[in-house]
């Protein structure tokens, strides 16, 4: 039998509800420019990207500050680029979508639903912070309504999808797929789509087993094969969901946005580092993992010579 191919996504700073606090995260535009490069060459194939205000962090949706990223990466690696439309809880799709619009990518991520998103938690585990503008931010993520309602879905839909690009459907809960199939009955995304189960945000669903295999079951129900799928465990979920989802015969993501560690209690050095370990376990347990041109054909992406940057 043939073996199945596993794409390796790996999202590289993240902004939403990553702290900075880790020296190894990176966060001006070169150092995620690195390790972007790093993790491509490590085995990731598709690159989920934000950008960060190069000065102090902050969460950026700035085209001026993803711009060196996306040409310095594209000349040195053949990774499918993904740039979030998640942006930061604070802001507005309008927002969110203006560097994918001006960029083109041939994929982005759509959030699938409005929802809690708190990581208030984090505060407890520092005493110092490096930049003035993080606790507070991460405080307040205790109020936070992280807006993706069906009109601003609707909206990335039809800005983008014209576009060619295909999204990284990010599905917190199952109410989110049966969102997605509305919105597939509607035409707003043509098959295969591509989902993101993300499992233990606080605000979703949790990140157990049994919950991924009634995300899979449910997604089987509604999308029969026309649906491709991933899974992103956040925080100590990582590498055991990316683990069984890769033996169920799905895809997986890794990288510092969702965890800032490579096994408990101990800091990733790098996203490549994560990449380097998932992709060992793949191995390990018998797949192998896709190149970009594989997942390219797997997603039916438009191609890395249909982007605009
Ligand atoms: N870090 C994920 C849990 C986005 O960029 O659109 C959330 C995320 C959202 O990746
Ligand atoms: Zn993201």
């Amino acid at each position: 039998m043939a073996k199945s191919k596993t794409i390796i996504t790996c999202a590289v700073t993240g902004a939403i509800h990553t702290p900075t606090m880790s020296d190894h995260l990176p966060v001006t535009q070169t150092e995620i420019t690195e390790q972007a490069i790093a993790a491509a060459e490590a085995g990731a194939s598709i690159l989920h990207l934000h950008t960060r205000d190069p000065i102090d962090g902050r969460p950026s949706v700035e085209p001026d500050d993803y711009a060196p990223i996306l040409a310095r990466v594209k000349q040195s690696t053949d990774a499918v680029m993904n740039i979030t439309t998640g942006g930061a809880p604070t802001m507005l799709i309008k927002d969110r979508i203006k560097a994918a619009v001006q960029f083109s990518p041939e994929m982005c991520s759509l959030n699938m639903g409005s929802m809690n998103f708190a990581f208030h938690g984090l505060a407890g585990r520092y005493d110092t912070w490096k930049h003035d503008w993080e606790k507070d931010y991460i405080l307040g993520s205790e109020s936070n309504i992280f807006r993706n309602t069906l009109a601003d879905i609707r909206q990335a839909a039809e800005t983008l999808g014209p576009l060619g690009v295909k999204f990284e459907h990010e599905c917190y809960d199952v109410g989110h797929l049966y969102t997605l199939k509305h919105c597939m009955d509607a035409g707003l995304f043509k098959a295969p789509v591509f989902l993101q189960f993300v499992f233990g945000v606080l605000g979703g669903i949790g990140p157990d087993i049994d919950n991924l295999i009634f995300m899979k079951r449910t997604a089987d129900r509604l999308f029969g094969d026309d649906y491709r799928w991933s899974v992103l465990g956040a925080g100590g979920a990582q590498m055991p969901l990316a683990t069984t989802a890769s033996q169920m015969g799905g895809n997986v993501r890794v990288g510092l946005e969702d965890s800032l560690f490579i096994s408990r209690g101990e800091l990733a050095t790098s996203n490549a580092q994560q990449v380097t370990k998932i992709r060992r376990i793949i191995e390990d347990l018998g797949n192998e993992v896709a190149t970009p041109d594989e997942a390219r054909e797997m997603l039916a992406l438009k191609g890395g010579d249909r982007v605009a940057f």
